[in-house]
């Protein structure tokens, strides 16, 4: 089977999303190193523009978002199933709420915190990001409300844990709980375990103990220009274009791809597949020549060129 290959940064919360995941299906897994700011020189052949951390790559084939990596991480490790059958929309859509909602009340509690700290590099790169500015001294001021936020969203799953659960949703991990980590993981990197909220929710970190105990599978470090080579070595996957999809699109037609919420870096190629949860565009690169880079359909907007 080709391999898994991440292309991530030690601090990136996304990324452990997805390396919690690696190590509850006890995986073997490569790792490539990326800048944790722009520019991501070697990152941009293999993503055609998509920013954001992680990315996987599996030969010529290119996942975004973490919404989908999991997907094709799940798909492609089925031992220890983190979608449970006929739970699959319930773990999904906990997922996506955790991710969209709980994941940026906690950014506003730890950048409260330290965002005084961090290098102008990283303020600036973040500003273009989020297409906000990063101003540590609003950032600090608004702690109360960013702290009160993430106590309350993490209330509820602190009550999902209440009645001796393991896990979120029962006595194995799931999806969710993977998504639930990301933002616990870091308060508690970044801030510690007694940090405000946590220490009004001693379940949830008991709960991230036993995520933690998971620890990332069995990871091999490569460099970015081998990775570059494995994905010049590969062909993409097949793929098919659903043709009663409703946006009507058509397979080669041409389009872009662009996230709807920060990073919002417009992907182009020819349209390769389409399914309801997943688009993906065919492209080329001199480095890489063709690759094929999927992304997932909710929180991400398609336009025709
Ligand atoms: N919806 C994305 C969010 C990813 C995201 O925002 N990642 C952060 C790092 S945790 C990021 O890309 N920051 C800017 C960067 O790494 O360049 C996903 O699920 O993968």
């Amino acid at each position: 089977m080709t391999d898994i290959i991440l292309h991530h940064y030690a601090g990136s919360p996304f990324a452990e999303k997805v390396r919690i995941a690696l190590g509850i299906k006890q995986a073997a897994w490569k790792s490539v190193d990326i800048p944790n700011v722009m520019p991501k020189p070697d990152l941009m052949p293999l993503s055609g523009g998509y920013r954001k951390t992680p990315v996987l790559q599996v030969g010529a084939d290119i996942y975004c978002d973490t919404q989908l990596i999991m997907m094709e991480i799940e798909k492609r490790l089925p031992a220890s199933p983190l979608l449970p059958k006929g739970k699959e929309g319930e773990v999904r859509g906990l997922a996506m709420w955790i991710d969209r909602n709980i994941f940026w009340s906690a950014v506003g509690v730890v950048m409260g915190a330290i965002g005084d700290k961090l290098p102008d590099a990283f303020k600036k790169d973040r500003s273009e990001f989020s297409g906000r500015s990063f101003d540590a001294d609003k950032l600090r001021a608004s702690i109360p409300m960013t702290r009160d936020q993430t106590y309350a969203q993490l209330t509820l799953a602190e009550t999902m844990l209440a009645d001796g659960r393991a896990y979120l949703l029962g006595g194995e991990p799931t999806l969710a709980d993977c998504a639930l980590y990301n933002p616990v993981w870091f308060i508690k990197e970044r801030l510690g375990s007694t940090a405000s909220p946590l220490d009004r929710l001693p379940r949830i970190v008991a709960w991230s103990e036993r995520m933690k105990a998971f620890g990332a599978g069995s990871r091999q470090d490569i460099t970015a220009a081998e990775a570059l080579e494995i994905a010049k070595a590969a062909k993409p996957a097949p793929t098919g274009v659903d043709a009663n999809d409703p946006s009507g699109l058509k397979a080669s037609q041409k389009i872009s791809v662009t996230p709807d919420d920060t990073g919002r870096v417009p992907v182009s190629g020819e349209l390769a597949g389409l399914t309801a949860d997943r688009i993906s565009i065919a492209r080329s690169d001199p480095r890489v020549g063709d690759v094929v880079v999927h992304f997932p359909r909710a929180g991400f907007i398609i336009q025709t060129l």
